[in-house]
């Protein structure tokens, strides 16, 4: 296979070309052309030149054109859900899933242009009226994880399309096959030259190119957050508006009241599921010491079951790590952790037919206050347990986390959910559901460490790529001034 960047409604040869492999059994999976800086001008120029028609395009008719993407997702799904699989490993079953939330996030936002709700209000003149409308915010940069290769990106596609911005996508280098063939659902679908260009490029220059440059306004990312910091630094001296969504250290709280069963499938699967690689996925378990020693007796027998292999088979619970250097990683933080804590089981690289990327589900008993392993996000497989000895104490230590993405409680008693639900300080609460699963319709983002205030997802994306523009029509036909200085009192 091959793929080019998307560059005014051209797919458009590189100089070099780059490979992505699949991290299940290393095959070339696509040779991807390589952009340059030049094509960041190009593509910005491009966006810049379609913004105008793209903007005055009635909003309503920009919806349609989403739900057209949508009803091609649709068709296209099973097709596209193998390729993401081959391109970055996740199992199958997720991997249909990354594509559905593309679905539902297309027609969601494709019914937003039918709203792009503003508002009026009484204004304190006689004869005036006042009303806030949205204005697009113009050419948008979007940069974009391998974790959730279409789910993500279309959490900021669509909202940036249908409030009538033009884009320029740069996904991760890791997934820029499954990346090309979505960008081709909206070139089927009719998206206008200009619009929506892609740029794919292993290194950070032309990420760099696209933040830095001027008739860039708006910048929205999702990845690491370091390269997120980075971003913030560039965007801030430009006086960018840029959306942040970053790391993560999630954590499940299980009380002694709680449905054990149920932990311990929710806790496979919010731990586990998507090989750990989740930004929501759950790295700590805050147990209350009653229940702990049940639990990690089924959480450890369980967790030894799990099988590991190419996500294209049906069968297996956990595929791959992303590629070679996350697997050093994970498994150097792992080395650490085990002298700071015990591990239950996994703890190794695992050996799958000689070949790919793949490591043990990994449990740690006994994680301590400030631990490495309690503090850091692995982005792996690995769970760590910490025991506690009441709801107070659970919430302090999820609370004190860096982070501030998703966390859960499992209780069966309605007082302690409650205060829970008031007390937990993350963007993302759950109640008997393990810490991800979250869903499109409403805003998603973390406090602290995670982002910088903005939220995806919802009606509360639209806020990245749109202007309010407050307007006041005088019919009075004389000066009526300010009404601050009107006042006789
Ligand atoms: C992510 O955690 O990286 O909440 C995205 C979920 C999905 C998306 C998660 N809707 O599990």
């Amino acid at each position: 296979m091959k793929f080019q960047n998307y560059i005014n409604g051209k797919w458009v040869k590189g100089k070099s070309a780059f490979q992505t492999i699949n991290p299940a059994n290393e095959e070339i999976v696509a040779e991807i052309a390589q952009a340059e800086i030049s094509d960041v001008d190009a593509a910005v120029s491009a966006a810049k030149n379609a913004f105008n028609a793209w903007r005055l395009t009635p909003a309503p008719l920009r919806g349609e054109l989403l739900f057209k993407v949508g009803d091609i997702l649709k068709q296209k799904k099973e097709e596209l859900s193998q390729l993401l699989t081959r391109d970055m490993g996740k199992v199958i079953a997720e991997a249909r899933g990354d594509v559905q939330e593309a679905i539902d996030m297309a027609y969601f936002m494709g019914g937003e242009g039918r709203r792009l709700l503003g508002y009026t209000a009484p204004v304190e003149m006689m004869n005036k009226f006042g009303m806030a409308v949205r204005d697009p915010s113009g050419v948008v940069g979007l940069i974009t994880p391998w974790n959730f290769p279409i789910a993500v990106p279309s959490w900021k596609i669509f909202p940036a399309l249908v409030a009538g911005n033009t884009i320029i996508w740069k996904p991760s280098p890791e997934t820029p096959a499954i990346s090309a063939a979505f960008v081709k659902v909206f070139e089927e679908a009719g998206i206008p030259a200009g619009v929506f260009n892609l740029l794919m490029a292993p290194g950070a220059d032309v990420a760099k190119a696209l933040v830095d440059h001027p008739d860039v306004r708006v910048l929205s990312f999702t990845g690491s957050t370091t390269t997120g910091r980075s971003i913030a630094e560039a965007a801030g001296k430009l006086n960018k508006k840029l959306s942040l969504e970053m790391g993560g250290k999630n954590a499940i709280i299980v009380m002694d009241d709680a449905n054990l069963d149920l932990v311990v499938d929710a806790s496979l699967w919010a731990a586990f599921g998507t090989t750990g690689q989740r930004c929501t996925a759950a790295s700590r378990l805050i147990v209350q010491k009653g229940i702990a020693g049940k639990l990690k007796e089924a959480l450890t027998e369980r967790t030894k079951k799990l099988k590991l292999g190419d996500g294209l088979d049906s069968k297996v619970d956990v595929g791959p790590v992303i590629n070679k250097t996350a697997l050093e990683r994970i498994h150097s933080m792992v080395q650490a952790g085990a002298k700071e804590a015990r591990v239950l089981v996994g703890a190794s690289v695992a050996d799958v037919n000689g070949k790919g990327f793949f490591y043990s589900p990994t449990l740690f008993d006994g994680v301590k206050p400030g631990s490495m392993l309690e503090a850091e996000e692995i982005f792996g497989p690995v769970l760590s347990i910490i025991e506690v000895n009441s709801l107070e104490e659970a919430i302090e230590v999820n609370n004190r986390s860096k982070y501030g993405l998703s966390t859960s409680i499992f209780t069966q008693d309605v007082n302690r959910a409650f205060t829970a639900m008031r007390d937990i300080f993350t963007g993302l609460v759950y109640i008997n559901h393990g810490t991800t699963g979250a869903e499109i319709q409403f805003p998603f983002g973390g406090v602290r460490g995670t982002g910088n205030g903005h939220r995806e997802a919802g009606q509360a994306a639209l806020e990245v790529f749109t202007e309010w523009k407050s307007i006041y029509v005088d019919y009075s036909g004389k000066l009526q001034r300010a009404q601050i200085d009107n006042r006789e009192e």
